[in-house]
Parts: structure tokens; sequence; C-alpha cells
């Protein structure tokens, strides 16, 4: 992906000390052990060391998951959100001057940041989830003011992310780890640019049922992170093994790292094509790219259905839902897109047996113009917890 000719100063006076820690923390992810292909057992449940290695570590990396075809319809799809997307946060037209995609306000949302920034570390933002300030490097000279980090409510942007979501594999391991009648969580794109992406201050994704009897090692479910790009130890998520098993007191812990380099944390390493699995308990963040990398991940995640079933929403992925207590029409409604991921799937890859959703057996979805349209504004009905 080709972007301004800005040149990077790195992270200046910190720039030999991440040097060695992106070193030191590839080399602790690569002997971890929790990556390669996804593997099924003869019986087709997901072959259990790599489950044993996921509730182990709170992460997986499936190697070679998406094919050449399949990373091209993604890419262009991701090409043409960047060309269509504001220029400013709020902005409601493109580069171009046309009118800018999601501006029309009926849903979906373009998160931008300025370069380089941490816009939510330290911050009440999220809950109070972001709790420490990450390091934020001067950005080049002559970057641009802003710029677009995640889409949200990607599915109704891109028919690629769409087919991605219904993968048959994918969703299987979604079954192993969530139940049969798992639920839908929600689904951004995350583009980390060159030189100037910005920081996403660590943190443990869910919010709800830390203290709660529903607590246990899945209870906030995980997402799916799939690469356009790969990623790696400058560009890429980090994420602290094992800290999926309770809450962290993540504060404390760059207190006593000194900085925003946490010690125990590691990379996520992927080649274009592979794809993650990061249990939202897990403690993870991602540092300002002042690589020459480009980042682009396609994030969907999932639940298990218990755990979204009587809570409140959290007021961060949909607005005002939390105000909403979820029930099995909400996440009815919401599965839809699932049924209509799967039928876009079937048309664009017809030798593929396609995943058989337990919660929408015996329904027929139809993918057409008309389906796509339906889709707007569907994040509006996400699911976080
Ligand atoms: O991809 C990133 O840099 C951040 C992702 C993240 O924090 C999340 O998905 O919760």
């Amino acid at each position: 992906m080709s972007e301004a000719a800005v040149v990077s100063e790195g992270y200046g006076e910190h720039e030999a000390a991440m040097l060695a820690y992106r070193e030191a923390g590839e080399a602790r992810a690569r002997a971890l052990g929790n990556r390669g292909p996804i593997r099924f057992s003869a019986d087709g449940s997901l072959h259990p060391d790599i489950a044993e290695a996921y509730w182990k570590h709170g992460f997986y990396v499936f190697e070679g998951v998406i094919g050449r075809d399949e990373l091209a319809d993604i890419e262009r799809d991701v090409l043409e959100i960047l060309d269509r997307a504001p220029t400013e946060p709020g902005g409601k037209v493109d580069r171009h001057g046309r009118p800018a995609l999601a501006s029309d306000g009926r849903g979906g949302g373009m998160a931008m940041v300025r370069p380089l920034s941490d816009p939510i570390g330290g911050t009440d933002k999220n809950n109070g989830r972001h709790p420490a300030k990450m390091i934020e490097p001067t950005p080049p000279a002559d970057s641009p003011e802003w710029i677009l980090q995640v889409v949200g409510g990607s599915l109704q942007f891109s028919d690629a992310a769409l087919r991605l979501y219904a993968h048959p594999d994918l969703l299987a391991v979604a079954a192993e780890f969530n139940g049969e009648d798992f639920s839908p969580f929600n689904e951004v794109i995350w583009i980390k640019h060159p030189r100037l992406g910005g920081s996403v201050a660590w943190h443990q994704d869910g919010t709800t049922h830390w203290d709660t009897p529903k607590f246990h090692r899945g209870s906030h479910g995980f997402n799916f992170m799939a690469q356009l790009y790969g990623c790696n130890a400058a560009n890429g998520l980090w994420v602290v093994p094992g800290s999926h098993l309770g809450k962290a007191d993540i504060r404390a812990w760059c207190e006593a790292a000194g900085s925003d380099r946490l010690p125990d944390a590691v990379p996520i390493i992927c080649d274009p094509g592979d794809v993650a699995v990061t249990n939202r308990q897990a403690v993870h963040g991602s540092f300002a790219n002042t690589s020459d990398q480009c980042r682009v991940t396609i994030n969907f995640g999932f639940h298990p259905r218990a755990s979204v079933i009587g809570a409140r929403g959290n007021g961060i992925h949909a607005p005002g839902s939390e105000k909403v207590i979820y029930d099995e029409d909400r996440v009815r409604q919401r599965s839809r897109v699932l049924g209509l991921a799967i039928e876009a799937r079937r048309q664009r890859f017809p030798d593929e047996t396609p995943y058989d959703y337990q919660p929408l057996r015996g329904q027929v979805f139809e993918w057409n113009d008309t389906a796509r349209e339906s889709l707007r504004g569907y994040n509006l009905l996400d699911l976080g917890i």
C-alpha cells in the first residue's frame, strides 16, 4: 500500500530500547508453541493441542488460513475504503471531494487519530479500560493531521470482509471455544499506517463479567484477527500470555516496568493470510507504528451465548447499549448478518462446504444488492460485553 512519502524518526530517544524490546519479544513469541495451521481431529473437533495452547496462552496464530484470491479481494476493498474515507473526524467528504463513507450517519464509523498518537491511554474513555498512557513518538514533519485507524461496522463496507466472517474453519473454531450456539460480537478493520499509525494502550477488552459468577477463562469471548499484509513486532498487536485468567492491574504493571514496554508481553507474528485468535480477556495493546510496513487487521469476534444473554451492554461498541439488557431477540437479529455472510461466501467460493451455524439451521438467506443495503447500520446492534 503506498502512503505519503513521510520519513519516520522512529521512537526517538526510545528507539534503542524499542529495538531490543521487539527482538526479545519476538524470540519469546516464537518459543510459545501456539501457532500452526488449523487442524481438526477425526471426529471434527479442533485438535486438542491447539485448544490447549489457546487456553494456556490466551491467543493462537492460525497459519495460512486465507488464500491468495481471498486476500486480493480483501485488499481491493480496503484500498477502496481508504480512498473513500473522510479526511478528518466527522468529515463529510473524501480526499476527492465526494461524499465520504459513513458520512450519512446511517451506521459504521471511521475512527481517525493523530499520527503516532495514543488517543485513549490514561483516559476514562471505553469505561476506563486503558489506564496507562503509551509513549507518543514525534510524527514525521510532513504527516497529515489525521489518519484513518479503525473502520467500524466494516461488513457493510466490504463484501470481502463479510465473506471472511463466514470462513467455515474459523467458525468451527468459534464453536469450539464458545459453543455451537456462539453469539456475534462486532467487526472492525484496523489500519496501522506505515510511519503514522497510532498506538492502542494496554487493555483487557471485557468489561462485564470479571467479578460475577459468570466469569471463566473465556467469558468475554475472543477476536479473530486476520492479517492482510502480515504483522510483526513493530506494527502488530502485543499480548501478555496467560493474562486472560484474571483482571490485571495494568497501571501498576506499567509503573513497575517504568515504561509502556511490559516485560512479559509478546508480539503476534503473522504472514499475510494468517489469522490470530485472541481471548478478549488477555492484556493486549499495540505501539505506534514507526515502521515502513502497513498492518491491516480484519477483526471479528464471537462470545459464548450465555455471557451475552441477560448482560447489560457496555456502551462501547453500540451507542446507547448501556441502557439495554441483551436478550435472545437482539442476538437473533444480530445473527442475521452471519446468515447473509454464509450465503455471500457460498456464492464466491461454491466448492467450499458452507458452515452450518446451529442457531440459524433451517433458515434461508439470499445475498444480493437488497441484502447488502440491509446491512447499513447493522453494527448498531453490536453485542459488546
Ligand atoms: O489491532 C490493534 O492494534 C488493537 C486491537 C484491539 O485492541 C482489539 O481488537 O481489542
